[in-house]
């Protein structure tokens, strides 16, 4: 074994996942991974992307995957190295987000013997990862490479399929690590398959099969099977609610979906509960406010629908979960066409396996003869949401530039054709509770499979990568998905606590020469913990030192570091001058809004009272 059997094989591999579609990949530095991050780096379809720290590589291939739904790899050396990529793997688990790690290691004769920067690699990840496997010491004889590329493309499709997710490729690499000579461009077994195929073509559950299969199913579709359709939308019922989270896909299916959701809500008057990262709180039948009408008990009460209908993942409101979960008796249908269980309170009473594209091809074929639901029904939850809608607006006013404001002013300002990541704790709640329900609005991602707030800047940079094109195919063959948006941008939405979690990513933006517009709500420390309970109970010194935790960095300094443009905004008109400011230049911009965790929690304790009142005038 040579380093030409190591390259020979590892360019059989990352042709086949070059021909399968990958189109970005992220390495960091280390020796025995160079021949991977080599590799990979000469292929022309693939973009490799450089980062220091293989957390941040993680997450920002993860961002790219995101915003693409295609697998992206990611390399690194052995040892710890591989350990810090553990997050990303989780998320993306979580997620069901497609991830390729190609882990570099020891041979197995320098394994547990004292060797240097060597641990046990093995099922690293364990059950995070859909696929394992340790490959051996790489030969490059003729059924060695078949199988080489063989396992690229599982690798790739078993990213990719059913429910997406990462998988590992260990790969113990033997010195020495570097050719000696040119790589010859005849490889043993005749290379890849003829017209540039995958060495496996897998039938992919792509939108465009989805759709057909949708057609071939409306024109076989029995009578019954409508009968039962019509009872499900609430023919027979007559008070059905659609709760929308994130419905999966890449950008543009996401936005797709998200629409047509938000159509088939209103064709047949069913209240939609949706999340703004679903993409589908718009048209007549969003409720903007759920999140503080079902606080209110006599309205969550009075509300009390027939069937629940779940698309997606769950939406993050508290309320909203504590809503389904006392929903005793009522029908809960999960839309879930694959095996997700989105369901922590055990009240979902059926699981439809039909995919949502399919569902919502049926819905929109069979709108016209479609009876809707209960007539008023609609109407209730909409006079409940108009009263909320009066009574906060004032407060909301009042309250200048707060944190619910300026998730408000994100919605409005940033144009559709970009997307707003919106990190953990108060930003994606802030975004819940007053997003508006806009015919034309921003994309919104977040990373919501395992709630961290790691890797923040990371995922959101990835995502800028991707949509941006600046990682576009050079080949000028199939190039779909690795453009997401001709001019998309991206905006960062995220507390002080994230911010300082993940400050380092920041070298992402001169060394990949990617450009994020961050819109950074400065209130000293972690505001979430003062809503929680622990508020109250801790000694007033622990709760700053051990849960509050600010940072107490000057954001300003760290932005000259980095190279991005700073500026603080006072008002919710200089914040939309900023932003527009920052996402027509081409530099990137740390948009820094400081607020205060007290006020904060007293303008959210103000918004539920209005609410309530108003609520209470109208039961
Ligand atoms: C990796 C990780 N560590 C810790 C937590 C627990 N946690 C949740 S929110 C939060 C504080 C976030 O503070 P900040 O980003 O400033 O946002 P704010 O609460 O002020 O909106 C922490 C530490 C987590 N979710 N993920």
């Amino acid at each position: 074994m040579t380093a030409t059997d190591t390259y020979l094989f590892l360019r059989a591999m990352v042709d086949e996942l070059a021909r399968c579609g990958m189109r970005h990949a992220c390495a960091s530095p280390g020796s025995r991974n160079t021949p991977i991050a080599l590799t990979l780096a000469d292929d022309d379809r693939i973009r490799t992307w450089s980062h220091i720290d293989e957390r941040a590589a993680g997450f920002f291939a993860l961002g790219i995957a995101k915003a693409t739904g295609r697998p992206v790899a990611v390399t690194c050396t052995s040892g710890t190295a591989a350990a810090n990529l553990m997050p990303a793997v989780i998320e993306a688990h979580e997620a069901a987000v497609p991830l390729i790690v190609l882990t570099a290691d020891r041979p197995p004769e320098l394994r547990d013997v004292g060797a240097g920067q060597t641990i046990d690699q093995v099922k690293l990840y364990g059950d995070a990862v859909k696929l394992f496997v340790d490959p051996g010491v790489p030969e490059a004889s003729p059924d060695r490479l078949h199988w080489a590329r063989s396992l690229a493309c599982r690798a790739y499709l078993t990213a990719i399929r059913d429910r997406p997710g990462p998988v590992h490729i260990n790969l113990p690499l033997r010195e020495p690590l570097v050719l000696d000579e040119p790589l010859s461009e005849v490889e043993p077994g005749g290379g890849g398959r003829p017209a540039g195929r995958p060495w496996v073509v897998e039938t992919e559950p792509t939108s465009t099969l989805i759709k057909a299969a949708a057609s071939r199913l409306n024109a076989v579709a029995t009578d019954e099977r409508c009968k039962q359709a019509d009872e499900d939308l609430g023919a027979s019922n007559g008070r059905p609610v659609l709760v929308a989270g994130e419905l999966g896909g890449d950008l543009a299916e996401r936005a797709r979906l998200g629409a047509e959701l938000a159509a088939a809500a209103a064709a047949a008057r069913i209240p939609l509960l949706a999340d703004p990262r679903s993409g589908a709180r718009r048209g007549e039948a969003a409720i903007t406010y759920y999140d503080l009408l079902l606080r209110h008990a006599p309205t969550a009460a009075s509300l009390t629908p027939t069937t629940v209908y779940l698309a997606g993942d769950l939406p993050t409101s508290k309320p909203l979960r504590a809503w389904l979960a006392g929903l005793d008796g009522i029908e809960q249908v999960t839309i879930a066409g694959d095996d997700r269980w989105p369901d922590p309170s055990a009240s979902a009473t059926r699981r439809e396996r039909t995919p949502l594209p399919t569902l919502l091809a049926q819905v929109a074929d069979t709108r016209s003869e479609r009876p809707r639901a209960t007539s008023g029904w609609l109407e209730r939850w909409q006079q409940a949401d108009t009263a909320v809608a009066q009574a906060i607006e004032q407060p909301l006013q009042r309250s200048g530039l707060s944190e619910p404001i300026v998730a408000r002013t994100l919605a409005a300002t940033i144009p559709d054709c970009a997307t707003l990541f919106v990190a953990a704790s108060m930003p994606i709640r802030d975004v819940e509770e007053v997003w508006p329900p806009l015919a034309r609005q921003p994309r919104v991602l977040a990373n919501r499979g395992a709630n961290g707030i790691d890797g923040t800047i990371s995922t959101a940079l990835g995502v800028a990568a991707a949509t941006a094109g600046i990682g576009t195919s050079t080949d000028g063959g199939d190039d779909e998905g690795a453009r997401t948006d001709d001019d998309g941008q991206v905006v960062l939405l995220l507390g002080d606590v994230a911010m300082t979690h993940d400050l380092s990513a920041l070298t992402a933006i001169a060394r990949g020469g990617v450009k994020l517009t961050i819109v950074l709500i400065n209130n000293g420390g972690g505001g979430i913990f003062d809503f929680l309970p622990v508020a109250a109970t801790a000694q007033s010194d622990q709760f700053e030192r051990l849960l509050a935790t600010p940072p107490g960095l000057d954001f300003g300094r760290a932005a000259k570091l980095f190279g991005l443009t700073h500026t603080r905004p006072q008002s919710p008109a200089e914040l939309v001058a900023a932003l527009q400011q920052a996402l027509a230049g081409t530099g990137s911009t740390l948009i820094e809004v400081v607020t205060g965790r007290a006020t904060n929690r007293a303008l959210h304790a103000e918004l539920e009272q209005a609410a309530n009142a108003a609520l209470d005038e109208l039961s």
